[in-house]
């Protein structure tokens, strides 16, 4: 399927919609979940055009999975969990809701559910 240069994501990493965004560097943006399902929800995103897993080169796969794992460390330790969560959808039969390729981090606590969408 076609990467829609007009999808929501990409209007964030153009600076037209606002985000809080919490990391960057040349190849990824990390900023957080407007509707978190836990706290401290994030979701890292590719710089380039790839709408989702299944059209992903391996050099944007390895970027943004190297930005996944650290931020992972970064915000487990920034809200004291134990555990994190890494969930990602691809086209809407799988879930997907936004057609820029992110993954989700989701900080965990024993015990905690996550919160339902929306
Ligand atoms: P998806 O199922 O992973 O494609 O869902 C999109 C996610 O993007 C969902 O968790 C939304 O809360 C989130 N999101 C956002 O963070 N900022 C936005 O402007 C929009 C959606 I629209």
């Amino acid at each position: 399927m076609a990467y829609d240069p007009d999808n929501i994501f990409a209007k964030i990493l153009r600076g037209e919609i606002p985000s809080t965004r919490v990391y960057e560097d040349d190849d990824t943006l990390a900023f957080m979940d407007i509707m978190p399902r836990a706290d401290g929800h994030l979701l890292v995103i590719p710089k380039t055009p790839c709408r989702n897993l299944l059209d992903a080169s391996p050099a944007q796969l390895a970027a943004v999975m190297a930005t996944v794992q650290k931020l992972s460390h970064a915000v487990m330790a920034a809200f004291g969990a134990e555990g994190v969560t890494i969930q990602q959808f691809n086209e809407a039969a799988g879930g997907q809701e936004v057609f820029h390729l992110h993954f989700h981090v989701l900080p965990r606590h024993e015990g905690e559910r996550l919160r339902p969408p929306g």
